[in-house]
């Protein structure tokens, strides 16, 4: 079975206890239980991760290259500055797809770049936790499309 690597990036831990607001009230535990059910009736398997540290971020994308299909990912605010995480997803050959949870482009200026969607092949901002799940929908879609 086909494993979808989910990354979370900074801050993301703290869902659901600040800035509900903005970020809602799901919590990320919850969100990585919906996606597994999700995946699940979808036939594939996700495996997710949070890091407020951009190396791990970068490492966990490095070893998903021989062993992942796909990555859906929330960089956080790495989304705005790493250059870095950019290049990581150009380097591996896996389609990736960039996920938000509030609407980047309706916000600060500086949410509305993106260091890593180009390098992805597509992007859901602003649909709250379900983006998450609609990402991993779109991203299943494109692996059968493509046949891999
Ligand atoms: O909307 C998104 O998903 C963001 O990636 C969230 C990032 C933000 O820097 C991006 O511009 C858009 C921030 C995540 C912070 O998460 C928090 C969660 C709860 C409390 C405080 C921060």
């Amino acid at each position: 079975m086909e494993t979808i690597l989910v990354l979370h990036g900074p801050n993301l831990n703290l869902l659901g206890t600040r800035q509900v607001d903005v970020y809602g009230l799901t919590t990320l535990a919850a969100i990585d239980d919906s996606l597994r059910e999700l995946a699940a009736e979808l036939g594939v398997e996700v495996d997710c991760h949070q890091s407020n540290h951009e190396g791990e971020l970068l490492d966990r994308l490095h070893a998903a290259r021989a062993t992942h299909a796909g990555v859906l990912f929330n960089f956080g605010a790495y989304t705005h500055t790493s250059i870095a995480l950019g290049d990581a997803l150009r380097a591996i050959p896996l389609p990736a797809v960039e996920v938000h949870l509030s609407n980047v482009h309706a916000r600060e200026a500086f949410r509305a770049h993106s260091h890593t969607a180009s390098a992805a092949v597509g992007v859901v901002t602003g649909f709250g936790a379900d983006s998450y799940s609609l990402g991993l929908r779109a991203l299943i879609g494109y692996l059968r499309r493509t046949d891999g």
